[in-house]
């Protein structure tokens, strides 16, 4: 099998199901499993191909089951990874909110990326770890939940993904695609949303490579027999103006209460309406969008985002005083402002460095088994198209130990772009797959 993919035939079904099998019983080695992610990695698979090893590696463990109730109404959302990316907080307890069923298995932050674990963890008492039964609890009492992966659920993807990791086979299209769709196979979904990035500080620089992507991720989710749609995000500056674990936790409930920033509320909007109307909750994008903004101003998104974290782990009390906007997450002891060098309009703010010194500081960790400081981040006092005059403080760094050095405060001022004029766009360039669009128009309204 090693040696047909090397020369670029296609693997049948039965081999895929050889080939997972092995890889989760342990009866085929890691060599041969490195030889042959990478002859997938140099070679590709077709879509056929795809499609099996995605269906392949969804069944090596448990599929979660839903009560017949449910049927038409699980959804979820997925994400390729953003700079402020706290999408998932708001939406999974919005669409609860909706009437949806939302199980969301979450990952954590690898390199500059944060990720909705580590957000979550930042919550004292939130407890990320629950199994198939209780999540059903809580989905039925609640609606929403946002968990880790399982040992249970999708094994093969687990020692894949490791050994890609060591094997420089990260990047292959058939390998990400099998590995995102096979979790989200496993979670008996009706609907599934996916946020595909571009830009600066996406895993795809370049609008084409994510297109490809998303497209790719669309067909196999429909074959899976998923609905799948994608949105075509920029990801250029942070979304909305926090970035690191408790403070994106803070805006996100800000957001919940109706008060968030523009770009942030303009992806949940976007994000929700589309998976409001592929499981029926909505019968146009209008009416979907309508039901996610009257949800975040009425309060009940934010009234089960509270009774989530109580489904999960944390008191009462602290639930409550955290959704009423209590200061009651650790703050880092340390802050600093720095101030515009010159005046104008901001055009940009680089999300990649902002990303990294952050990282540097502690926010991130470069192993999944390292700690991370939740409180260390930064807040933007400006963000793109502010006016701003030289002198103006323009971003907040929150930090601890190891300190913000020289360097890391010129990388921060380099990373603001002052101009004459900002001319703003859309941050969803794009809808891939979804069967209601309004007119020819692909873009959300904010
Ligand atoms: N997320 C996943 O779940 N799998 C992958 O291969 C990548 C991101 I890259």
């Amino acid at each position: 099998m090693i040696q047909k993919k090397r020369d670029k035939q296609a693997l049948n079904a039965e081999e895929i199901r050889y080939f997972v099998q092995g890889v989760t019983k342990q009866t085929i080695q890691d060599c041969q499993i490195g030889a042959m992610l990478m002859a997938i990695r140099l070679q590709g698979m077709t879509q056929e191909e795809t499609v099996n090893l995605t269906k392949e590696m969804k069944v090596s463990g448990v599929t979660l089951q839903w009560p017949k109730e449910w049927l038409g109404l699980v959804v979820d959302k997925h994400s390729t990874g953003g700079v402020g990316d706290k999408v998932s907080l708001i939406l999974a307890p919005a669409l609860a909110a909706c009437g949806c069923k939302v199980p969301m298995i979450s990952g954590r932050g690898l390199g500059h990326t944060g990720g909705t674990l580590d957000k979550m963890e930042s919550i004292p008492g939130f407890n990320v770890e629950q199994s198939p039964g209780k999540m059903k609890d809580i989905l039925s009492k609640v609606g929403c939940c946002i968990v880790g992966q399982t040992a249970k659920l999708v094994p093969a993807d687990k020692k894949l993904y490791a050994i890609r990791d060591m094997t420089s086979t990260v990047d292959s299209l058939p390998l990400i695609a099998a590995s995102i769709m096979s979790k989200k196979g496993a979670e008996s979904l009706t609907a599934l949303m996916l946020d595909v990035k571009f830009g600066e500080g996406a895993l795809f620089k370049e609008i084409n490579s994510a297109k490809e992507l998303a497209q790719y991720l669309v067909d196999i989710g429909n074959d899976l027999g998923v609905q799948t749609a994608a949105a075509l995000s920029r990801m250029d500056s942070p979304i909305g103006r926090c970035v690191g674990n408790s403070l994106e936790v803070i805006e996100s409930i800000e957001c919940l209460n109706g008060r968030g920033p523009k770009d942030l509320e303009e992806l949940v909007i976007c994000l929700g309406s589309h998976l409001l109307n592929m499981c029926k909750k909505a019968e146009s994008l209008e009416a979907g969008e309508k039901a996610i903004k009257d949800v975040l101003k009425n309060g009940c998104a934010l009234d089960k985002f509270q009774a989530m974290l109580v489904a999960q782990g944390v008191t009462t009390d602290l639930a409550k005083d955290l959704c009423q906007g209590m200061r009651v997450l650790e703050r880092a002891v340390k802050q600093e402002e720095l101030k515009a060098q010159a005046g104008g309009v901001v055009q940009a703010i680089h999300s990649l460095p902002v990303a990294k010194v952050l990282h540097e500081l502690g926010a991130g960790r470069d192993q999944l088994d390292h700690s991370i400081n939740w409180s260390v981040g930064i807040e933007l006092l400006k963000t793109v198209g502010d006016k701003i005059n030289k002198g103006d403080p323009w971003i907040r760094v929150h930090f601890e130990n190891p300190s913000l050095s020289e360097g890391q405060k010129i990388r921060l001022q380099q990373s603001l772009v002052i101009g004459e004029e900002v001319q703003e766009g859309p941050l969803v360039i794009e809808i891939i797959g979804a069967q209601s669009q309004r007119g020819n128009r692909h873009n959300c309204s904010p």
